[in-house]
């Protein structure tokens, strides 16, 4: 098989990616490992930064997220039993869009397969080969045989468990990694969420959050130790959790059935640079955040919009500077981003072990921020979400 770009992963990067690509004219091949079922009931991010819903908009993916996606014009922080609302609107002019990730890949699987675009499904790749020459190579496993994927370039949006940037001599690469002492049990619930808009709840018990995915399905987590059992963990024993933690005068948390529980470790990790010869990387394959600030899938676009600009330079002009380029650009975002979400992260969790002087900080700080408008404009300014550069996107 020959393309033009050979894609590794169907998640928000490699779909968007070929999605764009395709505007443009130019060919590629996803090769996704799961199946097309799995990948569309996968539950994860929910939040898209307000120039992230624009974008999708602009290139013909936003029709039904408009329909169905709930626009958020603010965030609660619950602290210390008060309740601050940080109104984006008020103080940026921004909002952002509360709508499924699963959703979102939905709307480009349909795109991609309706433009007559090839994903190939239960397609896993296995090797790279020829990054350094102009013809890479990437070997596959579908159906039980060994394929090969040839083209101009290799786009590894296979995620932080995949293998393009694995595929990276060390020597070429350098990471950089911060694990958290704590790990998120999440919940989707056929419940009506008890707030308008999302609740970040710092408590005494350890952080919670409280956030939705539709007017009846509500999308709820609470810190737990990342060496948790989720069979420790029985329905009632976390919405008794999630209760005492989002307690607040007049709140009222309605239960539901519990569709799907799961657990999620805590991340900070970057690669530099994302790219090798040939094989450009994007999304979670090149960085991860832990998910405080709802900026993974956020950071995958953004990516993905430096890439297709490369991409666009070098099928439509010859012109290979933009590669070189690239990671640099991602990486200006990816800093700030990193900064954002660890600060969120560790200004809302209780770290075990931490001293007293640690917690009277952390609430400390939650006052000074909450207490500030210029303080808040800034939270606000990265929860909507750096601008995205525009340009050639149409
Ligand atoms: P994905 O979505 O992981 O997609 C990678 C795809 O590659 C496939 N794959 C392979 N295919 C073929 N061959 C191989 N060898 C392969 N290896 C892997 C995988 O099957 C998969 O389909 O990466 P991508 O596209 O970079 O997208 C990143 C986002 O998925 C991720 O950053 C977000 O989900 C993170 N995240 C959130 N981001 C937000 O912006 N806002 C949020 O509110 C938010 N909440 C979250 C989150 C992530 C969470 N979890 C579960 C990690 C909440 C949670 C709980
Ligand atoms: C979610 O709805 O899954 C969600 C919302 C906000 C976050 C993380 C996850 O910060």
């Amino acid at each position: 098989m020959q393309t033009q770009v050979a894609i590794i992963g169907a998640g928000p990067a490699g779909l968007l990616l070929a999605h764009m690509l395709h505007r443009r004219g130019i060919e590629s091949v996803i090769l996704e490992r799961h199946s097309r079922a799995y990948i569309e009931r996968r539950i994860r991010a929910g939040v898209m930064e307000h120039d992230v819903a624009a974008l999708l908009e602009r290139v013909g993916l936003g029709a039904r997220m408009r329909r169905e996606g709930l626009v958020h014009q603010g965030i609660n922080l619950r602290f210390a039993g008060r309740t601050v609302r940080v109104d984006f609107a008020g103080l940026v002019g921004r909002s952002v869009m509360v709508y499924g990730q699963h959703e979102v890949v939905k709307d480009m699987v349909r795109a991609r397969l309706e433009a007559g675009g090839t994903i190939l499904f239960e397609a896993e790749a296995v090797r790279l080969e020829g990054l350094e020459g102009e013809r890479p190579v990437v070997v596959f496993r579908h159906g039980g045989l060994e394929e090969r994927l040839e083209a101009a370039v290799v786009a590894g949006c296979d995620g932080f468990h995949g293998i393009a940037r694995r595929s990276i001599p060390a020597a070429h690469i350098t990471t950089f990694e911060r694990r958290y002492p704590y790990a998120w049990l999440g919940i989707l619930a056929e419940a009506r969420p008890a707030s308008e808009e999302l609740i970040y709840a710092r408590h005494e018990r350890g952080f919670a959050l409280l956030s939705m995915r539709s007017p009846t399905l509500s999308r709820l987590y609470i810190q737990v130790p990342p060496t948790t059992d989720l069979a420790d963990w029985p329905d009632e024993r976390i919405w008794d959790e999630l209760e005492l933690r989002l307690a607040a005068p007049g709140f009222h948390l309605e239960r539901g059935p519990v569709v799907q529980k799961d657990l999620t470790v805590m991340r900070s990790f970057v690669t530099e640079p994302m790219r090798y010869g040939r094989l450009l990387l994007a999304g979670d394959a090149a960085h991860i955040v832990p998910p405080t600030g709802a900026k993974g899938l956020n950071l995958a676009v953004a990516d993905v919009t430096h890439l297709a600009r490369a991409l666009f330079a070098f099928f439509e002009r010859g012109d290979e500077r933009p590669f070189e380029a690239y990671s640099r650009l991602c990486l200006q975002r990816i800093w700030q981003v990193q900064h954002f979400s660890w600060w969120m992260t560790t200004m809302l969790h209780r770290e075990e072990g931490a001293l007293p002087f640690d917690h009277h900080r952390q609430l400390g700080e939650l006052e000074a921020v909450t207490g500030s408008r210029a303080a808040l404009t800034w939270l606000a300014e990265h929860y909507t979400g750096l601008p995205l550069d525009f340009s050639e996107i149409a």
